[in-house]
């Protein structure tokens, strides 16, 4: 386990960059989709398995009681790592999409009435509109976007405007999964809050990257997911202020989210108990636990400066290539982009570009990434290529997407579109 930032001793960690594809070594420039893990988080969870595998909140013997204390310590992490102030605020769902829909089902359920204004934007993820248009429906509201400006940032005026109408929520990105656009998420919240609505962060993108303050920001509810950070897949969190999350009820009815059970109704178990019903992932709760560690130790502060070195790196080296184009906040705007860059190569279709770049070893996304409503509208593309970095990226292997880059344009020839 690295002590300070060190990409060697970080990569030794993760077994799987010591992988080959198609004869080359692994460039994995995906980490947006999902994340690597490091030895130490898949450890944690065979060793679950291995020596203390039981079901929790049972307590009656020695691996339960165990299996019980590592699930709760896990929670008490995320919640230092957010600075949630205490575990009562982390419910456990199964990602970020699970955060969202569990958010817009219980709390939207009860504040949200006809005619209500629910508040998002033109860059979301498809999990952070969907469940807003399904709520919508069900409750006759509006479904309201935030427009970009120049393609890069939200248009604070149009912000603004529809502030002035008084939406219910503003559930918004604080890092987009295709521009890499950093959002100010306190100074949102602040502006949301001032016109009364309530406000949910997707975090998916950012929590990985950067310090997430969830008290200093003053967001009502966060989401993320631990398969972006290092974690085990199937588990990500839902942070609520205790206050909204006690005066939510649960939608999901079961065992161990209640206190008491009789024929004709049930109370409810303490948070954040009562929005899990049903055998938790335990295992993935003790692998998010070790992931969230292994984070805090190289130190998130560190990952920042490392990513924003790599992407300053990547912008530069794509810039000189006259016949790619970068979309989103570009090397000028370094200190607002995290972790992505969409790209086109001239006019090849970009899963051309990935199965070119796959046959080099590097694996970057191409498509839609689940953002149509931005890829298409805002953007005006079918389509776009992606590289993501992580903290077990290097340098030489942002110079080696580069090389086959080039040899897209080698083999099929590019037009600038
Ligand atoms: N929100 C954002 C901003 C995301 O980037 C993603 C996943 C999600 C929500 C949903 O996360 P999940 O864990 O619930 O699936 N983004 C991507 C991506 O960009 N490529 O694959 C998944």
């Amino acid at each position: 386990m690295p002590s300070s930032f060190n990409v060697d001793e970080i990569r030794r960690d993760f077994p799987i960059l010591s992988t080959k594809v198609n004869g080359k070594p692994l460039v994995y420039l995906d980490s947006a989709a999902t994340s690597q893990k490091p030895v130490q988080v898949i450890d944690a969870v065979s060793n679950y398995y291995k020596t203390y595998n039981a079901n929790i909140h049972r307590g009656m013997y020695d691996i339960s009681v165990r299996a019980t204390d590592e699930f709760v310590r896990s929670k008490e992490l995320a919640a230092g790592f957010l600075n949630a102030g205490s575990y009562r605020s982390i419910v456990y769902t199964k990602n970020t999409t699970d955060s969202i829909n569990l958010e817009a089902m219980a709390w939207g359920e009860k504040n949200i009435k006809e005619g209500d204004i629910i508040l998002t934007t033109a860059m979301e993820h498809h999990s952070n509109i969907v469940p807003w248009q399904l709520l919508a429906k069900r409750k006759k509201a509006k479904l309201e976007y935030v427009g970009l400006k120049d393609g890069k940032f939200l248009d604070m005026d149009d912000f603004r405007e529809k502030l002035s109408h008084s939406p219910k929520v503003f559930a918004f990105a604080h890092v987009s999964n295709v521009l890499g656009t950093l959002n100010s998420a306190k100074d949102l919240t602040a502006l949301a809050h001032h016109s009364g609505a309530t406000v949910v962060i997707d975090g998916a993108q950012a929590a990985p990257h950067i310090r997430v303050d969830v008290r200093d920001i003053g967001c009502d509810f966060y989401c993320l997911s631990s398969h972006k950070m290092l974690g085990p897949a199937g588990i990500g969190v839902l942070y609520g202020k205790e206050e909204l999350l006690e005066a939510t009820d649960p939608v999901i009815g079961g065992g161990d989210m209640i206190r008491s059970v009789d024929f004709d109704e049930s109370t409810w178990n303490e948070l954040p108990w009562k929005f899990e019903a049903g055998t938790a992932n335990i295992e993935g709760g003790i692998g998010f636990g070790a992931a969230i560690e292994y984070l805090t130790r190289v130190s998130i502060d560190a990952i920042a400066a490392n990513d924003s070195k790599l992407m300053g790196y990547a912008l530069k080296r794509l810039g000189e290539i006259h016949y790619v184009k970068v979309y989103g906040p570009g090397i000028e705007d370094l200190s607002r982009k995290i972790g992505s860059i969409p790209f086109n190569v001239g006019d090849v279709h970009p899963h051309d570009v990935a199965t070119i770049l796959n046959s080099e070893g590097v694996a970057i996304s191409a498509g839609h990434h689940c953002a149509m409503p931005l890829v298409r509208k805002v953007m005006g593309q079918s389509a776009v290529s992606r590289m993501s970095f992580y903290l077990y990226n290097k340098q030489e292997e942002i110079d080696k997407a580069i090389d086959a880059i080039e040899k897209v344009s080698k083999i099929l020839g590019v037009r600038n579109q």
